[in-house]
């Protein structure tokens, strides 16, 4: 009986404890990964678009509507030739333009050395919140601190 007792205390206490930590492992929803700021011109309709993609995909998309885009651009450090229509910030990293949320997934899993973001330049017929009918060949470029560019993945189109 004392041993009964003594084992069903134990349990009890290592269940408090499982449930008294487990709160703290669990990410609250301000410092979600899948927390996002998106800045776009209050005019383009493409960037909503893309956001109804980040919405699909289950992250939390807070957007701004703002006339100087240049402005935000620049504070992102978003390279010239990368530019596109929104800019976006996600877990310290910036995604510009229409690119693939499974390339953020991975950039957010992989979290490659120096790298400051990805970027979709320009507004390519065909990737996501593009779909016009046309699906033109698409690169992600990956683009980092010391100012060097690569390709994160290609997109063929059809
Ligand atoms: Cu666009």
């Amino acid at each position: 009986m004392k041993k009964y007792v003594i084992g069903l205390i134990a349990v009890l206490v290592i269940g408090a404890g499982a449930w008294m930590f487990k709160p703290s492992l669990v990410p609250t929803a301000s410092a979600s990964p899948k927390a996002m700021v998106v800045y776009k011109s209050p005019t383009c309709g493409c960037c909503g678009g893309w956001i109804t993609h980040a919405d699909n995909a289950g992250y939390q998309v807070t957007a701004h509507d703002v006339e100087d885009m240049d402005k935000y651009k620049t504070a992102a450090k978003v390279p010239g030739q990368l530019e596109s229509c929104h800019t976006t910030l996600i877990g310290g990293y910036v995604i510009e333009g229409h690119v693939p949320m499974r390339e953020i997934e991975r950039l957010l899993k992989e979290k490659p050395a120096g790298a400051l973001g990805l970027a979709v330049p320009g507004m390519v017929s065909g990737s996501p919140g593009m779909e016009n009918g046309r699906f033109d060949p698409y690169d992600v470029i990956i683009f980092f601190k010391d100012g060097k560019t690569e390709i994160y993945a290609s997109y063929l189109g059809k």
